[in-house]
């Protein structure tokens, strides 16, 4: 199952230039407004230390992270529902996506050209948060994190509808130097895992891993709450209707046991059914 997050502001706002740093794909980033036009899909890993050990025990030939997908979107304007701007097909864009990712501009910097011609970020989300409203109530109601792009050494206007406050251009320059080079640097911490789990927490995403007989150790997201055949179903299309049971293991336990064989013959691993709901740090094995 995949999840799906969409970038939005008006235009110029360092929309594309997160989703750069996020994604380490090529896109276009300029100072010029709807540089954007066409939406960048990009997937993202997300950081699970639990993967990483869970493979030190397991030693897999292969270990795969579980994604998540990201999509940069237009600029909206002021009127944009109405087709201000390149208006309803950005819009459109937004009724794919599971959650909204609102940046909005706090940093001053007269080079950059800004659409309201001055900074105000209250007011620059209420714009869009209104043009959301005024298209359709429903995409108003949508998850939605409010990231401010602040500049670290700089002038910002304070705004305190701010979830997480991000140096966007500055994540882009560090996500392009090595490790060594950012220690050098003495760059601050990178806030990128940090907004990537916050997502995960605000969709209500859980994660589950596969050990495939000990060949590739996996991670899946899934929704809170979901029964056994619908996380069987991540793993395979034919999985949710050919569930029968699974052998479920809580990760810490698994580790501790120090493989599947043997945490089999310390008899802690489950049988479950179809009824049982899945726990975020689950290693499963479906039997189908
Ligand atoms: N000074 C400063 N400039 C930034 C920052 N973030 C982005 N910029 C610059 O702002 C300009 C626009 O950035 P983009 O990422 O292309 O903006 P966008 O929101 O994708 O713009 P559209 O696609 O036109 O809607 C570029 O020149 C960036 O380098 C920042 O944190 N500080
Ligand atoms: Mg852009």
């Amino acid at each position: 199952m995949s999840f799906s997050i969409g970038i939005i502001g008006l235009p110029n706002v360092g929309k594309s230039t997160l989703f750069k740093a996020l994604t380490k794909q090529p896109v276009n980033i300029s100072n010029y407004p709807f540089c954007t036009i066409d939406p960048n899909v990009g997937i993202v890993t997300v950081p699970d230390k639990r993967l990483k050990d869970i493979s030190k025990v397991i030693k897999p030939e292969k270990i795969t992270p579980t994604v998540i997908e990201f999509v940069d979107i237009a600029g909206l304007v002021k009127n944009a529902h109405q087709g201000e701007g390149l208006g309803n097909q950005f819009l459109a864009h937004i009724y794919a996506v599971d959650m909204i990712l609102l940046i909005t501009r706090c940093f001053k910097d007269e080079k950059i050209t800004h659409m309201e011609k001055d900074i105000d970020p209250k007011r620059d989300f209420e714009i869009i948060t209104n043009e959301l409203r005024l298209k359709d109530e429903k995409l108003a109601e949508k998850p939605l994190l409010n990231i401010c792009n602040i500049q670290t050494e700089g002038i910002n206007k304070e705004f305190n509808k701010c979830d997480l406050k991000i140096d966007i251009k500055l994540e882009l320059e560090t996500s392009e130097l090595s490790k060594e080079e950012q220690k050098e640097l003495e760059l601050p911490p990178s806030k990128l895992n940090q907004l990537i789990k916050t997502c995960y927490q605000i969709l209500d995403l859980i994660t589950f891993y596969t050990i495939t007989g000990g060949q590739e150790t996996r991670a899946w997201t899934l929704k809170k709450n979901s029964f056994a055949p619908q996380a069987g179903k991540a793993v395979h299309s034919d999985f949710k209707e050919k569930f029968i049971r699974a052998e479920v293991i809580n990760w810490e336990k698994l580790i501790k046991a120090g493989n599947w064989q043997k945490a089999r013959e310390k008899g802690i691993l489950q049988t479950q059914g179809k009824e049982y709901i899945v726990q975020d740090g689950d290693v499963i094995e479906f039997k189908i």
